[in-house]
């Protein structure tokens, strides 16, 4: 029997009151977390370097005692593995090069070195043996989609239907980009899970816009065989998909054997989640990450909204997306302490 309240939860049995952890509860409004990231110089030396990440990784565990960690870690050391360089521009986000749209899949290197990402597994190894058995760890990477607009246009596309488009003139070569992103995210994944991480995250932030049809092929299709072949590998493993900006599609993501939780972002309908996932699924998540920044009574009635609605149903308390990076840590705390009080 497992003490961890979210393995507990994900296992389909409710319980109160219901575990929480945040997307992006480390890096992004933790003063601690501001004095690692200095000390190690850079974003990514930080993510290399066990020791801190694994720090990193507990600090909001030991501020706020939610029921997981998040494995400190980017969605985009894969592309890097695959043969792109990666920096980040200060206020503008990531940079990938060479990007894939203009110089095709020749921009990749022609043996992958997976070797780069040894680090996050010694991270991985070196959190779970700190951390407290009773918090889950968890793993995570981003669903192909996801990564391969990064790689496709070299940063954060701010207009997705660029990316649609070109798929529409280039299926092939996205389709191909898409299989090799499956194959490396199930071995990087497979890896993270050896080394002790409880429940993978699949974050496809990227999702919003696509007709069902290419939801279907570019975002369900990997991401349900990408947790299909690490449930054949690992049958213990829980696994999270988080399609953000799915919409109704969600239904589908509900119906996927291989998924044992669905997010949901800010967008969906909290009822509609408990009457049309919650019969399948663990839901995950919903409410507004700018509720925690603004703080005060609205935050209170929307925490206490969604704990009624999925009362005695299985439910992870998240956000429907990361912390907003302005939000004021007591907040957190006030918010965790409400979800934690008995209705
Ligand atoms: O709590 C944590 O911080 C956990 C570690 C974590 C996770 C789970 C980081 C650290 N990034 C992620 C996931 C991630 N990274 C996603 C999926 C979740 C989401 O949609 O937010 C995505 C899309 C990324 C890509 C990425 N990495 C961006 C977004 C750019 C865009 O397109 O808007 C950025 C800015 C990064 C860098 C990054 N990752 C993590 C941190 C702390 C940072 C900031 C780096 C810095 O400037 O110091």
């Amino acid at each position: 029997m497992t003490t961890q309240p979210l393995l507990h939860v994900l296992s389909g049995q409710a319980v109160e009151p219901p575990p929480i952890w945040f997307m992006r509860q480390a890096g992004r409004i933790l003063p601690e977390y501001r004095k690692t990231r200095e000390q190690a110089g850079s974003f990514l030396n930080l993510c290399y370097d066990p020791q801190l990440a694994s720090a990193v990784t507990l600090q909001p565990v030991e501020r706020f005692d939610v029921d997981a960690a998040i494995l400190f870690a980017d969605i985009l050391l894969i592309p890097q593995s695959m043969g792109q360089k990666l920096w980040f521009e200060a206020g503008e986000g990531p940079r990938l090069a060479p990007e894939i749209e203009s110089n095709g899949l020749q921009a990749l290197a022609k043996t992958p070195d997976f070797s780069l990402l040894n680090p996050i597994y010694e991270t991985v190894r070196q959190t779970r043996e700190k951390l407290n058995p009773a918090k889950s760890l968890i793993g995570f990477a981003g669903a192909p989609w996801t990564v391969a607009t990064y790689m496709l246009h070299g940063k954060s596309s701010k207009d997705p239907s660029a990316l649609r488009s070109l798929y529409y003139q280039q299926p092939d070569m996205v389709l191909e980009l898409i299989e090799r992103l499956t194959t490396a995210t199930i071995t990087y994944l497979d890896h993270q899970i050896k080394a002790g991480v409880d429940v993978i995250q699949i974050f496809e932030s990227w999702a919003q816009g696509l007709p069902a049809e290419l939801l279907e092929k570019l975002c369900l299709a990997p991401t349900a065989k990408i947790a299909t072949s690490l449930k054949q590998k690992h049958p213990n493993i829980k696994i999270i998909a988080f399609p953000r900006g799915a919409g109704s599609f969600l239904a589908a993501y509900g119906d996927e054997p291989s998924f044992d939780g669905i997010s949901i972002d800010t967008s969906v309908p909290w009822q509609w989640a408990k009457d049309v996932i919650s019969p399948k699924k663990v839901v995950q998540g919903g409410m507004d990450p700018l509720l925690v920044r603004a703080g005060g009574p609205e935050m209170e009635r929307a925490a206490l909204k969604l704990k009624r609605i999925f009362a005695d149903s299985p439910y992870i308390f998240n956000l429907g997306h990361g912390f907003d990076p302005g939000t004021d840590p007591t907040h957190v705390s006030h918010l965790i302490s409400l979800i934690r009080q008995p209705l």
